[in-house]
């Protein structure tokens, strides 16, 4: 392929290459990696030379415009497509709406920050085409891999505690299940995705856990670079999104892992309840006015903490925010409503204990607010 040195491509070869059907698609989820899309799209042409290949961009609205930068090489290399993303955050499920808009028979999947190496796809894509295997996993934990570029101690000791974690409940042995570099055959992908949790950063973990069939893995080790530019999307809150991933899995999918999160989130909001009426009581004020400032604040950090983590890839933002936050509070008003009616109504009905009718108006009115606020405030389908 001829480029102007500036990553820009000559009208003849945009024909040439235009004319061939990708056989192999290379998903790359992106946020704000505005500067590695030329770099990364020049490295995979020099990696795939020789090969029918695409690149699928997968960009959530970044901030820094990436899907500009996309936009401009993909106006001169057909190979070249973008997927933008509106109103949506996550890693996996862009890799996952990424991999089903490819219609090539080999999907790659790779980070948009250089710090996978391409020079390992072919023997990744070789693994599949010639190998017979289902899946290519580039490892850092094989003889020959190396995962030198992470960022620091810290992010070594995360990720050596998720692989030790997933080893134990993985149907198939894998040295480096937490890895973001991987091929996959698309037919195998299309057979999976309907039970994939698309929860977190762990694509390739929650593939592995989810797949319907025995899968034939091949590793191959690769040495992990540092990030060429731009900064690391991990905090915290991936620690929390691997565990739910991880019980997501474990449930088989039959108890959402949303409606976990909301009861956790739930759970909480029942401690800052009791924190706020007891400071309350203890400066002076009666009871059920510190229970209604009590039952308000929860009301308030749950719907904060909700936002941040149960529905963190449909995040609120501005005055969505605040409207979701009156339409919340008003959800959970009729949702205490009816809690104290449930209870009251099993209470009446019969010689039980308090402690059962409680716990099943509490259960009815936590099913209404996830249901209700997950329909109406954060439009889940
Ligand atoms: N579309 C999309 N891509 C994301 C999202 N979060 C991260 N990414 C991309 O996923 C890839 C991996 O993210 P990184 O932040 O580099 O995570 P990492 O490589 O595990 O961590 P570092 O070693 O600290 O870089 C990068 O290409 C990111 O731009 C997201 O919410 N949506
Ligand atoms: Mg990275």
């Amino acid at each position: 392929m001829r480029t102007d040195g500036q990553g820009s491509v000559g009208p003849e070869a945009v024909g040439r290459e235009s004319c061939r059907p990708a056989r192999v698609s290379i998903v790359v989820p992106c946020y704000n990696e505005r500067d590695n899309v030329r770099p990364m799209v020049d490295a995979l042409d020099h990696a795939l030379a020789g090969r029918a290949w695409e690149v699928i961009f997968v960009d959530d609205s970044s901030p820094d415009g990436t899907i500009d930068v996309v936009r401009d090489l993909a106006a001169q290399d057909a190979r070249v497509r973008g997927i933008l993303r509106l109103g949506r955050r996550g890693l996996s499920s862009a890799v996952i709406e990424g991999i089903l808009s490819s219609s090539a028979g080999i999907v790659a999947v790779m980070d948009g920050d250089m710090q996978h190496d391409e020079r390992c796809l072919g023997q990744l894509l070789d693994a599949i085409e010639t190998g017979g295997n289902d899946i290519a996993i580039g490892s850092r934990h094989v003889a020959g891999g190396d995962a030198g570029g992470l960022a620091n101690r810290w992010r070594r000791m995360l990720s050596d505690a998720g692989i030790r974690v997933a080893r134990r409940f993985m149907p198939v042995k894998v040295s480096d299940p937490m890895s973001g570099f991987f091929a996959i055959r698309r037919t195998l992908f299309t057979a999976t995705a309907p039970h994939l949790s698309g929860t977190g950063f762990k694509i390739l973990l929650d593939i592995l856990m989810s797949a319907p069939v025995p899968l034939r893995v091949a590793e191959i080790p690769f040495v992990f670079r540092s990030r060429a530019a731009g900064e690391s999307k991990l905090d915290s809150v991936v620690l929390i999104q691997f565990a739910a991933m991880m019980l997501d899995r474990l449930c088989r999918g039959y108890l959402p892992v949303r409606f976990i999160s909301f009861c956790f989130v739930g759970l909480l909001g029942i401690g800052v309840n009791l924190g706020v009426l007891s400071v309350l009581l203890e400066c002076g004020a009666d009871f059920s006015l510190g229970q209604v400032v009590g039952t308000y604040v929860s009301m308030i950090v749950n719907f904060w903490l909700n936002n941040r983590l149960t529905y963190r890839d449909c995040r609120l933002k501005g005055a969505a925010l605040v409207r979701g936050l009156c339409l919340f509070v008003l959800i959970c008003s009729i949702g205490a409503l009816a809690n104290v009616g449930v209870a009251q109504m099993i209470l009446s009905s019969g010689p039980r204990h308090w402690t059962s009718a409680s716990v099943a108006g509490a259960a009815i009115a936590a099913v209404w607010n996830y249901a209700v606020s997950s329909t109406l405030i954060w439009k889940i389908r």
